[in-house]
Parts: structure tokens; C-alpha cells; sequence
């Protein structure tokens, strides 16, 4: 086999929690009537929380907000994305992921989350994955965010597997280069796909089946 790990990104990955980014981020730009719209959204796929406000601040035209502002809004923007995370369960894992995990890993390889988000425990949690995955790489334990590799070379420390042995699955062309940067291939699905910025764009994560083989 080519791969013995493959480590997948979160959010527009394993679940769909990308569309509540959107909306909690929406909710706090109009509050500070900021204009912010679904293609400045897709430049914060995979970007850590206050990377990602820095974005939506350069449409922002007042005058100039203090750290402290900064991680208030920030702070908004994740109270009103807990609040959407709160109502996740079992049914937000898809048939089509939880099949293609349990394949993988019927094939002897070693699973691990490479995501950004420091929101990870709970999101797995609320979808029945607690526990399931042989490594977690989070926002939690990075201290920078994709696309430098930080965040995949530790997910493939944490399993002892060489970074040419690993396959990355990413649906942000952030990741993308995030997973090439750290010596790894990289498929891609969503927006990174449509964006060719994968050794592999996929149309749907099945077809990680036959990559791995
Ligand atoms: P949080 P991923 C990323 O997760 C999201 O794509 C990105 O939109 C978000 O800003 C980032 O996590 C941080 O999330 O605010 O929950 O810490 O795609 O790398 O799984
Ligand atoms: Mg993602």
C-alpha cells in the first residue's frame, strides 16, 4: 500500500460545520456592518479564528479596534458557532464518511484529524467520534495555523509515521498547501478540489478507498 495514515481535516471534511462558520461569522460582520459575503468566506477554510477575522477586517472601514475589540468579536463569532455545534449529532456524521473510516481502517491504516479548529474535541464529540481516531492534531496543540504543516506533521508524530506515508484529505486550499508543505499527498475534496489543489480532487470521499489501496 501507498499510504499507512491518512489524516483528515474537520470541518467541510468529516462534517459540514464550514456552514456555520459562515453564519456566525455573517452575524458578526453585519453587527459591526462589515460586508462579508461566501467568496471572502471560502479564504477562511482551514484559517485559525483570529487569522480568519483579520480577513473579514480589511473590508472594515471605522476606527481602529484594540486587541482587546478584536478578541471580543472573536469571542462573538464563537458563542454563536457553539450555539449551531450544540444542536450537532449522530445524524451530522454521513453514512458515505462513517463507511469510508471504517474501510480505511478495515485496510490496516492508521486515522488521525489534522484540523485548525480548537472546537475539535467537542465537534467529535457531538458526532460520535470521540475516541475513534487513532491521533487528534488540532487548534489546540498548533501554534500556527495552515498553510504552514504544523498541524499534519504533528497529527503524523503522534502516530510515529513518516510524512511520505501519510495522505492528507482537505477540503480548503490552505490545507492543501499545508499538507504538501509537510512532505505529504494531499486529496482533496469541496473547494479545494474545484480548485485543483490536490495531488487527488475528489468528487466524493469514497473514492478514498482506491487511492489508498
Ligand atoms: P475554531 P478545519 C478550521 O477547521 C475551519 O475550516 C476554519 O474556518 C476555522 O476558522 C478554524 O478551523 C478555526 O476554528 O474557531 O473552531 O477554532 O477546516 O482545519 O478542520
Ligand atoms: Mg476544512
Amino acid at each position: 500500500m501507498k499510504f499507512q495514515a491518512i489524516i483528515f481535516d474537520l470541518d467541510g471534511v468529516i462534517c459540514f460545520t464550514d456552514e456555520y462558520h459562515y453564519r456566525a461569522w455573517k452575524s458578526m460582520a453585519d453587527s459591526m456592518g462589515i460586508p462579508f459575503d461566501r467568496e471572502i468566506n471560502n479564504r477562511l477554510r482551514g484559517v485559525s479564528r483570529m487569522a480568519s477575522l483579520e480577513i473579514i477586517l480589511e473590508k472594515y472601514q471605522g476606527p481602529a479596534l484594540s486587541q482587546e475589540k478584536k478578541e471580543q468579536l472573536a469571542r462573538q463569532k464563537n458563542d454563536i458557532y457553539r450555539e449551531s455545534l450544540k444542536e450537532m449529532s449522530t445524524r451530522d456524521l454521513s453514512d458515505e464518511v462513517r463507511e469510508t473510516l471504517d474501510a480505511l481502517r478495515a485496510m490496516g491504516l492508521k486515522l488521525a484529524i489534522g484540523s485548525s479548529s480548537k472546537n475539535t474535541p467537542f465537534i467529535l464529540g457531538q458526532i460520535g467520534l470521540k475516541g475513534y481516531f487513532d491521533a487528534v492534531s488540532d487548534g489546540n496543540n498548533i501554534t500556527r495555523s495552515k498553510p504552514d504543516p504544523e498541524v499534519f506533521v504533528k497529527a503524523a508524530q503522534m502516530l510515529g509515521v513518516a510524512p511520505e506515508k501519510c495522505l492528507v484529505v482537505e477540503d480548503a486550499v490552505s490545507g492543501a498547501e499545508a499538507g504538501h508543505a509537510g512532505g505529504m499527498k494531499v486529496a482533496c475534496l469541496g473547494d479545494a478540489a474545484l480548485n485543483k489543489a490536490g495531488d487527488w480532487n475528489m468528487k466524493s470521499i469514497r473514492e478514498l478507498v482506491d487511492i489508498a489501496k
